[in-house]
């Protein structure tokens, strides 16, 4: 007689009948169909080894893999999911959405009413664009300095990534301020010609590039706290710097706040540069993730002057098909709503900041080497006695603690990023008892991880 099926509500998800692990069934499916499996590499867990966990569905700070077994996700989707997985709020604005339309291809009043709660918390932002994912808001607004400058070379930061648009697919030239050659396969040499790569926090680095070329650099392009190595801050001076460099050779600064725009603070990484100097803002910036709640939708904005040089207004050109989509306007504006609410941001500083505490003190604890900071909503660790300045002070970390770290903690049911130049994002939704339950596993983990 056949195996008799649990009840059907069981099936969902695929419990762990006779030892079949239903996350390696659908990798190997998934391998045969889908490049690795996967359709961002980061997920298919190559740095850390072992198999990536297929997610069934996810509920507040928690999602559930195909086996049914439940974790506690300090990914949130890479930053997006800051209210937790399924806020009533925001399901109910798409559900609401959805028996609208799904897309038109027209305008829409949604639209306007994001676009202006975004700008309402950036000054430094008088107009935006909206556009499907952080990849095409960086690659415009590099497009649109270039248009704005009439000027081709644009700086960039080792360790900092602003999506995969093929003139920031670059690493560092071979000696100081050369130009860069390309991180990927099918990248001409001549697409990133005109990138120069710097070192993260090199003041001398800066400054010799923009004595080299400053009358024929468009933008200087960075994340502000780079959430691309983990979680490395620009220093105040190092900042400050760019801002006077770039305003003294009228080259843009761009800030790519994909991660930490409503992450960090209401007002992003730029709110906080401006409390420690004063009138300091970026001339362009990037957002994504947490304005689209988890839907498809990201964008790019600055003063009117620079932003009406777009299309169809200027001559900068730029498009999307689904720019704007009213489902992914409906989840991005239902979530900046809870997230403006009073007090939202002191919350969930605190309660990632007590995390960084805890584990910190559990690690040295047990001797082990650990450096923590957080800001927001957003966190980083490092297996290092002291926080890294730039990508190479990150890669001093031995990959093989981090990833006896990574599954450690996965097997307790504890889900972190998948490589050791990933940062780490709390939500709303991540309890008292999560957090508790947190720094018992990572207890257990830095016990194993005690130098010899
Ligand atoms: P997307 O094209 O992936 O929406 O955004 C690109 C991007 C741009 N700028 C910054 C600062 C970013 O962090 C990102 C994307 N971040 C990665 C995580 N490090 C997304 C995860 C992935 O690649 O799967």
């Amino acid at each position: 007689m056949g195996q008799i099926h649990p009840p059907i509500q069981a099936c969902n998800f695929h419990h762990m009948t006779h030892n079949i692990d239903h996350n390696n069934t659908f990798f190997e499916r998934a391998r045969l169909v889908i490049p690795g499996g996967v359709n961002s590499p980061v997920r298919a867990f190559r740095a850390v080894g072992g198999t990536p966990r297929f997610i069934q569905r996810a509920q507040g700070a928690h999602f559930w893999d195909a086996n049914g077994r439940k974790y506690i996700d300090y990914i949130g989707s890479w930053g997006p999911m800051i209210l937790g997985h399924g806020h009533p709020d925001v399901v109910e604005a798409v559900q609401k959405a959805v028996t609208q339309g799904f897309s038109f291809g027209a305008p829409t009043e949604r639209e306007i009413e994001l676009a202006e709660e975004i700008l309402k918390h950036l000054p430094s932002m008088e107009m935006l664009r909206l556009v499907s994912s952080g990849t095409e808001a960086g690659m415009s607004a590099i497009r649109l300095a270039r248009g704005a400058t009439g000027r081709s070379k644009i700086i960039k930061f080792e360790g900092c990534y602003h999506g995969h648009a093929d003139a920031l697919l670059v690493k560092a030239g071979s000696g100081l301020a050369t130009f860069g050659n390309p991180t990927s396969a099918g990248v001409p040499p001549e697409v990133v010609q005109h990138t120069l790569v710097l070192e993260y926090n090199n003041l001398e680095q800066l400054e010799e590039a923009f004595n080299l070329y400053g009358k024929e650099i468009a933008c200087l392009m960075m994340e502000p706290i780079a959430g691309n190595m983990n979680f490395v801050r620009a220093s105040v001076p190092f900042m400050q710097r760019c801002r006077e460099l770039c305003t003294q050779h009228g080259a843009l600064l761009v800030f790519d706040e994909v991660m930490t725009g409503f992450r960090v603070a209401l007002g992003g990484a730029q709110e906080i540069y401006a409390k420690a100097i004063p009138g300091f803002r970026p001339d362009l910036t990037v957002l994504g993730k947490v304005i689209g709640g988890g839907m498809p939708l990201a964008a790019f904005g600055g003063p009117r002057a620079i932003m009406e040089l777009m299309s169809p207004v200027g001559p900068v050109y730029q498009a999307g098909t689904l720019s704007g989509n009213p489902i992914a306007t409906a989840c991005g504006l239902a979530t900046l709503r809870e997230i403006v609410k009073p007090g939202f941001f002191e919350e969930l500083s605190a309660k990632t900041r007590k995390l960084m505490d805890s584990l910190k003190k559990a690690a040295a604890n047990e001797g082990v080497a650990f450096s923590v900071d957080s800001e927001g909503g957003m966190f980083g660790f490092f297996l290092l006695p002291r926080l890294p300045q730039n990508y190479g002070q990150v890669l001093k970390t031995e990959g093989a603690k981090f990833n006896q770290l990574f599954h450690g903690l996965l097997d307790r049911g504890v889900y972190i990023a998948p490589a050791l130049y990933e940062a780490g994002f709390v939500s709303a939704a991540h309890s008292e008892e999560d957090i508790e339950v947190t720094i018992a596993a990572a207890q257990h983990v830095f016990k194993s991880l005690r130098p010899a």
